[in-house]
């Protein structure tokens, strides 16, 4: 059976490589895994047959012959331990690539993600401003401190790592913010993760998808 996942039908993002599916057709990429893909507009995603792969009705989600997975990082977390190429060897060398991956989702992303609801769940608020200043701090605490770690290295442990794939993700969500300016280094890093010819090509297939939608009307 080859490896299925579920994507929008046409994505809200407008094929900038920033709904979850990126970071699963990333590691695909990375590993050599072929894929097809399951198109689902909002309504389908919330019927029982999506919910059956993904109790909460979204996307993205991963078939291959043995399992059925839904949430993105056990999914990259699934392609990397089954395929060489995202996650080092070496027992500690590994677990530390996994210790990122982890960093990324619940340490880096939070605070990101807090920022970027807030701008379309608030913004008619009258103390917006005022509030988006204190999760915008929030998140120039997490990027000063990876900044300070990642220094001058190109990836953040070693080789590049299912860890630097979700974490390039991660602050991918900032890009049209100005937040990643201060830490030039950090903008260089997800620079460096976007010129992989695996990123390009996820992002080139999620893109002939949204330009596809477009044409239908
Ligand atoms: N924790 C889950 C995971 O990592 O897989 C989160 C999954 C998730 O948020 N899925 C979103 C979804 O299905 C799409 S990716 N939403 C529909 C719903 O909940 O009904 C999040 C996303 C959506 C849109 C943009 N965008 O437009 O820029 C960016 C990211």
């Amino acid at each position: 059976m080859a490896i299925m996942i579920s994507v929008f039908e046409a994505s809200p993002d407008r094929g900038r490589g920033l709904a979850r599916d990126m970071g699963v057709r990333w590691a695909l990429e990375e590993v050599g895994q072929p894929y097809d893909v399951r198109l689902l507009s909002f309504e389908a995603m919330k019927q029982p047959a999506h919910r059956a792969r993904h109790p909460f009705g979204q996307i993205p989600t991963y078939e291959d012959e043995d399992v059925v997975l839904f949430e993105s990082g056990a999914i990259i977390l699934h392609i990397a331990q089954r395929h060489a190429g995202l996650l080092p060897v070496d027992p500690q060398e590994r677990a530390r690539a996994i210790a990122w991956m982890f960093a990324a989702l619940s340490t880096v992303e939070p605070p990101v993600l807090d920022r970027e609801t807030a701008t379309f769940l608030i913004r008619d608020k009258p103390w917006y401003h005022e509030h988006l200043a204190i999760l915008e701090a929030r998140v120039r605490v997490r990027l000063d401190e990876l900044a300070e770690r990642l220094g001058d290295a190109d990836w953040l442990d070693g080789a590049f790592s299912a860890g630097d794939l979700l974490m390039v993700m991660v602050l991918r969500r900032l890009s049209s913010t100005g937040l990643l300016d201060a830490c030039p280094n950090l903008s260089a890093y997800v620079a460096r993760g976007e010129a992989r010819p695996a990123f390009q090509r996820a992002f080139a297939a999620q893109r002939a998808l949204f330009i596809a939608s477009q044409a239908k009307g």
